[in-house]
């Protein structure tokens, strides 16, 4: 397979040709997968394209408002994917991340792979790669490619792709946050993005029992050291069963250690799969995590990078992740 690199020009000219896609994002796909995919999807049906958003993953709780009507497939197409032009596969860093469902290993064969993501360290197979990892999210390299092409944003697209750059940059909050994305922004504002449903959806509708078990992380499963310079958390398996709480909607559970005033790292440990899963995340540039995700086999953005330990042993994994950090920092 050809792996041509392209900016988002080459690769608008590569998107306008294409007629009839399958459009897929990362396994425990996040607001950015999630608003990218079904972003592209309704924006290219709305300009005259066929387009499928294949999500065999299960969605965050949260988020289930928000796909209500949106259009996609749960599972892997029954014709195959030779009725397709291309596959586009978006905000996916590597080829065992790309959910395809149980039809199909990643890469397939038999089809042409537009592969468009921010993760600096991308390395997915793909024809055509268009990786920007100057952007906040990968919706907001879709909304910079929609306007490149000249396609008319539509209202459901708008607010699926400002949902992306939404949760992508915590609200306006991460140091990813440009004036080119609060200008892209606006551009979906102005394109009658829904902005109050996607903000009742991902920060106002947490349920009592999280607000619970969010409570009891901090108070007894928190740690900080380091002189308050790293707060970090391992949770085990029985502190999920205790609230019936799972990771999937877990995803902002890190922003309860990265808050913390003094803070430069946050660590978050858990088990998933029978292996510790590690979330890293930096607020000082002079100590980014990204180096150390993948000096331990993981990657993600600098100040943003996650994990997966080849051990079940969460309290040796924490260990090991303390006294890295502490030559970090
Ligand atoms: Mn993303």
């Amino acid at each position: 397979m050809l792996n041509r690199k392209m900016d988002t020009v080459y690769a608008s000219d590569v998107l306008r040709q294409l007629d009839n896609v399958l459009i897929v994002t990362h396994v425990r796909p996040d607001g950015d997968a999630l608003g990218a995919a079904l972003g592209l999807g309704a924006l290219m049906r709305g300009n005259l394209r066929r387009a499928q958003v294949l999500l065999p993953d299960p969605l965050p709780e949260k988020y289930l408002p928000l796909v209500r009507n949106a259009d996609f497939l749960t599972e892997f197409p029954a014709g195959g994917l030779t009725q397709y032009d291309a596959l586009i596969v978006l905000d996916c860093a590597r080829n065992d991340r790309v959910a395809m469902g149980s039809g199909t290993d990643y890469p397939p064969q038999d089809i042409s792979i537009l592969n468009i993501d921010h993760h600096g360290d991308n390395n997915v197979q793909a024809e055509w790669s268009c990786v920007v990892p100057d952007a906040a999210a990968t919706s907001a390299i879709l909304v910079r490619i929609a306007a490149l092409i000249g396609w008319k944003m539509t209202p459901q697209a708008a607010t699926f792709f400002y949902l992306g750059i939404m949760t992508d940059t915590g609200a306006f909050r991460f140091s990813n946050t440009s004036p080119d994305t609060h200008r892209l922004v606006a551009s979906l504002l102005e394109n009658n993005a829904d902005h109050d449903q996607v903000i009742q959806a991902v920060y106002f509708s947490k349920s009592r029992n999280q607000q619970l078990f969010e409570a009891d992380m901090v108070q007894n499963y928190s740690k900080v050291d380091f002189d308050g310079r790293y707060a970090w958390a391992a949770l085990p398996d029985e502190f999920f069963r205790k609230y019936g709480f799972s990771m999937r909607d877990g995803e902002m559970l890190i922003e309860l250690l990265r808050e913390l005033s003094g803070v430069k790292i946050a660590v978050l440990l858990y088990l998933a799969g029978g292996q510790v899963k590690v979330s890293l995340r930096s607020k000082d540039p002079a100590c980014p995590v990204g180096p150390l995700a993948r000096k331990l086999g993981g990657g993600g953005h600098e100040m943003a990078a996650g994990v997966t330990l080849k051990t079940s042993d969460l309290n040796s994994a924490a260990a090991m992740l303390r006294e890295e950090v502490g030559k970090l920092l």
